[in-house]
């Protein structure tokens, strides 16, 4: 576990850190940061959350910040999302959990698989500080493998996720696959969007906000283990998707014409012919309405009102164990025309709202 918790100090930094500041914007992690810890010293805040990593054995509810928007592609700021919606949630309220911190992010990058040997060579010197380690250096790599060492120190571990855009779920979730294939549970996957995320690539890239639930498709045992709610913005229709692919969707219109309470009822039944006994969420803020979701990179119309999904999420928790889960496209400082600084406000006190339901339904 020496080794382990060694690399997890060199792959995270405290809560707040993974947006990479020298002085600028600085005082955007301060502010959380002195909340948490009580303290303003880098090296106070270093020393308090090392020294809570070493409780991870001890732990069953955990929360991470993934603060990269590399995946994202129409309008980004999703990286600002996990500092933002952890100090909402100092607000709203939570169970107990042990916040791990934020991943490391180099802005610039993705994914490992996109690099040559001697970009990874020096960014493993900055991150590092030496080019002979073999750990990862893009954001969706570094998830990746923290994860893995998550579930690794602690079998069982519930980790909830901020990201980040959309891409970071590729690797939160095919982590957790990993992880529940070795716990010998079958695993459902639910996912609140208004897009279906399900394009094989974008531009030529195959793990990004608009293609990630493709691949992760391919990891679960069919794709009817995907059900998809709130989709309402997608170039094909609703069969393509379902005949095509397979996966299970509720568009925002089914949930308007029969009810949140029946399309939940048919979801739980559905994942019980599965045999699922437990469940993965992944939560685009875009699910929800434009107008509780405008700091957002693609906010829709017509969309889910936050009671629906909040609904849906103790519903289903009731029936399943929801042991992984993700938030994500909170995109605090993004402004739409037509929305004002009102509307930025209540997406992240929304997003709140959506976080404390979701890691309740983690708790029971
Ligand atoms: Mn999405």
């Amino acid at each position: 576990m020496v080794k382990e918790l060694n690399d997890l100090k060199k792959l995270l930094c405290p809560p707040g850190e993974g947006v990479f500041t020298v002085h600028t914007a600085k005082e955007r992690r301060l502010e959380l940061q002195e909340k948490i810890y009580q303290t303003s010293s880098d090296k106070k805040i270093r020393t308090l959350w090392e020294k809570s990593l070493k409780t991870i054995p001890n732990t069953s509810l955990a929360v991470i910040g993934i603060p990269s928007d590399n995946g994202g592609g129409i309008q980004r700021g999703a990286n600002w999302g996990p500092l933002s919606v952890r100090l909402a949630m100092l607000t709203e309220g939570a169970p107990e959990f042990l916040d791990l911190g934020d991943i490391r992010v180099i802005p610039h990058l993705l994914h490992d698989k996109y690099l040559k040997s001697d970009i990874i060579s020096e960014c493993r010197k900055a991150l590092y500080g030496s080019n002979k380690t073999l750990l990862p250096v893009s954001p969706l790599s570094i998830a990746e493998r923290s994860i893995q060492i998550l579930h690794k120190i602690k079998k069982g571990l519930k980790i909830f996720a901020i990201g980040g855009d959309h891409s970071v779920s590729y690797a939160l979730v095919k982590a957790f696959i990993e992880a529940k294939k070795k716990e010998k549970v079958k695993i459902g996957f639910l996912h609140f969007d208004a897009h279906t995320d399900l394009m094989q690539k974008r531009l030529g890239i195959d793990l990004c906000f608009g293609s990630w639930t493709y691949h992760i498709m391919k990891l679960l045992p069919t794709p009817a283990h995907i059900v998809q709610v709130g989709i309402r913005s997608s170039g094909k229709p609703k069969s393509y998707w379902e005949k095509t692919l397979g996966v299970k969707q509720w568009w925002a219109k089914d949930v308007q014409k029969l009810g949140i309470e029946a399309i939940t009822e048919k979801t739980i039944n559905h994942f019980k012919k599965l045999k699922v006994t437990e469940l993965y969420i992944s939560f685009d803020i875009d699910a929800l309405d434009e107008k509780f979701a405008a700091a957002t990179g693609t906010p829709e119309p017509d969309g889910l009102k936050p009671y629906e999904c909040v609904t849906m999420i103790r519903a289903v928790a009731s029936h399943f164990k929801i042991t992984g889960a993700d938030l994500v496209e909170v995109a605090p400082f993004v402004l739409p025309p037509n929305s004002n600084i009102q509307d930025q406000k209540q997406s992240v006190a929304t997003a709140a709202i959506i976080a404390r339901v979701l890691l309740e339904a983690m708790n029971d």
